[in-house]
């Protein structure tokens, strides 16, 4: 006898019918349109009652703005919303919210043992001013004849040009991402130019701003390393300004990096040509992240808008 009731507790007809499983959880944040809402059951659902279940408000949600799919033997239900939910604009989250009520009933005809109740957010867009790690900010110094490098890791200033022995500068900034980073949307990098020495761009050509990966640490063979991808932006002196901010559009760069899986923003500057041998500086000149006795808000910075959970 007692065996018996162990056997029926065990078997099918004494399991209610349930979720246990479903994605996006109640509360997640940061659901992506390439996401997929699927609640999957401990036994196959029966479609015909699903219409009558399903219920929601959150505009992209609402029965007439989705499809329920049920896939295999019906033990996975996906809601396929018409048009994908959209992201917020701003700080503010966008919260969408369903049930799948107790109508809802197994081929069996066994209901639903409790109501689905899913509230959660789509991604949000947020702007942060990033400063570069002083850590990475730096020069690279190849040596007149060009075998011999010196890294200046702890200057006040990223340089970029030539020197009065024909030395070659090569100027380094780092921006690590936010920890929330889900993806970049736009990039604007700020830099504020202290001087400029002789004629750089008269002597040198255009100033390049390459897409590095600069790894565990800068160092010298960081100056020959080749670009990421091809430097796309060249300063030509004509918006060169000493003593005030300059503001380069990085967007691209931030989203190849991003897409590389890099953990920081890394950037060279170099000019295209390394020396006009004339034994004299021509060299341009930002505040670095250790320029620490000015004003804060001149030191490097990421202007990056992005989106987030
Ligand atoms: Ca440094
Ligand atoms: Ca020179």
């Amino acid at each position: 006898m007692a065996l018996a009731l162990v056997l029926a507790a065990c078997g099918n007809t004494g399991t209610p019918f349930k979720v246990v499983r479903v994605f996006p959880e109640d509360g997640y944040l940061g659901f992506r349109q390439d996401d997929t809402i699927e609640v999957v059951f401990n036994a196959p659902a029966n479609a015909a009652s699903l219409s009558a279940a399903y219920r929601s408000d959150s505009d992209g949600l609402r029965p007439d703005q989705v499809a329920l799919a049920l896939l295999g033997d019906g033990r996975v239900l996906r809601i396929i919303p018409n048009h994908p939910l959209p992201y917020s604009p701003d700080e503010n989250r966008l919260r969408f919210h369903f049930v799948l009520g107790t109508e809802l009933t197994d081929q069996h005809g066994r209901h639903l043992a409790a109501p689905l109740s899913v509230t959660f957010t789509t991604l949000r867009t947020r702007r942060a001013a990033l400063l570069s790690d002083a850590a990475f900010d730096g020069v690279v110094i190849q040596a007149s004849g060009g075998v011999q490098y010196q890294v200046v890791a702890n200057g006040g200033v990223v340089a970029a040009g030539d020197g009065d022995h024909d030395e070659v500068y090569r100027g380094f900034l780092a921006f690590p991402w936010p920890q929330d980073l889900a993806e970049p949307l736009s990039a604007e990098l700020r830099l504020y130019a202290p001087a400029k020495n002789g004629s750089p761009f008269q002597n040198l050509g255009r100033l390049a701003f390459e897409l590095m990966d600069l790894g565990e640490r800068l160092g010298a063979a960081d100056f020959l390393e080749g670009p990421l991808i091809p430097a796309q932006r060249f300063e030509d002196g004509s918006g060169f300004t000493v003593g005030q901010y300059l503001t380069y559009e990085v967007s691209s760069y931030a989203e190849e990096a991003f897409a590389r899986g890099l953990a920081r923003l890394d950037l060279r500057l170099s000019f295209e040509t390394n020396t006009n041998n004339d034994q004299t500086e021509d060299a341009v000149l930002f505040y670095a992240r250790e320029a620490s006795s000015v004003d804060p808000d001149l030191l490097p910075t990421l202007l990056l808008t992005y989106l987030a959970p």
